[in-house]
């Protein structure tokens, strides 16, 4: 059978993890209308009768403001370096910019075949799609092309079987039920943090991070204490909310995906603590989960 990697590279915002989670039909990896939302590398894994194609969703590649941006640069540059081919993601109700330059510039390094994948087409004119499509064509040889809406698309089994065709024979590389190979407390700390992204403005959303406290299973239920980190008391107080009803609104978000994902009722208890400046902080960045292993 075909078996092998692929990874899904480009600015943040473009759509990739959309994406993924259309492909693997399930949501592995968390989207937000924010950008940087995706911190870490997420794999989902597709397993067809004739192939394995193990997708990874990366980080938006943009210029670095902070050394998390920095590692999370350095993460999806890593992931793209190490696959059999690479989706180059591009959001096309965007005109091409520097942005796209500097994705084009890391992605052509790696060497391999290219997909140009030219997302939200439900935004635009048949005529503005061909037009977007040449300007991309005249800046790179892709080796294909595909116009998608990774949200709105109803079937992917034209980008599936191509991708396919452009990997190598070989066997199974994950058990054939198995579609996503992140740690559960992960899976669940990105859930909320994706609560938080929808319900927190300008910074304290990029100011955020989730580490799971404590997970417990009790006659058929989840018993789970969350640890909301934010940098400065002006975002804890933003993230209580008066009365705590911020905290009570990511909570009850949260806590229906989270049943979703473990398929038993959940009880969920949210905290939040200032930790100055984590963002700067290699050792913190690594605990939390975020910009790949920590190899300088
Ligand atoms: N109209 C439209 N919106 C889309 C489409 N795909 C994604 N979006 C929206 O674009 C926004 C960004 O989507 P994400 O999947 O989080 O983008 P990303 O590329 O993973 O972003 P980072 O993780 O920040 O790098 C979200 O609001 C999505 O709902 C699409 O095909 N059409
Ligand atoms: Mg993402």
């Amino acid at each position: 059978m075909k078996c092998g990697f692929v990874a899904l590279a480009g600015r943040p915002n473009a759509g990739k993890s959309t994406l993924i989670n259309s492909l693997i039909a399930e949501k592995v990896a968390i989207v937000s209308e924010k950008p940087q939302t995706t911190r870490s590398e997420i794999r989902g894994i597709l397993t067809a009768e004739d192939c394995q194609i193990v997708f990874t969703d990366t980080p938006g590649l943009h210029k670095a403001k902070t050394r998390l941006e920095t590692r999370m640069n350095k993460e999806a540059a890593d992931v793209i370096r190490d696959v059999d081919l690479i989706y180059l993601v591009t959001d096309a109700s965007v005109p091409f910019g520097k942005g796209d330059q500097y994705v084009l510039d890391t992605v052509r390094s790696a060497g391999l075949p290219v997909f140009l994948i030219l997302n939200k087409a439900d935004l635009l004119e048949k005529e503005e799609i061909l037009k977007r499509l040449q300007e991309w064509s005249q800046r790179y040889e892709f080796a294909e092309y595909f116009p998608i809406s990774a949200k709105y698309g109803r079937s992917f089994s034209d980008l599936i079987k191509t991708t396919a065709s452009y990997l190598p024979e070989g066997n199974a590389m994950y058990p054939a039920e198995m579609t996503a190979d992140g740690s559960e407390n992960f899976r669940i700390a990105e859930i909320i943090r994706e609560k938080v992204l929808q319900c927190t403005e300008q910074e304290v959303p990029h100011a955020s991070a989730v580490v799971i406290e404590s997970k417990e299973f009790r006659k058929n239920a989840c018993y789970l204490q969350a640890k909301i980190l934010v940098e400065k008391d002006g975002q804890k107080a933003i993230m209580i909310g008066k009365q705590g009803a911020m905290l009570k609104r990511i909570g009850t978000l949260a806590r229906k995906d989270i049943e979703k994902l473990l398929g038993k009722k959940v009880f969920l208890e949210l905290f939040v603590r200032v930790e100055d400046d984590w963002r700067s902080k290699d050792a913190m960045i690594t605990e939390y989960g975020y910009g790949g292993a920590f190899r300088e």
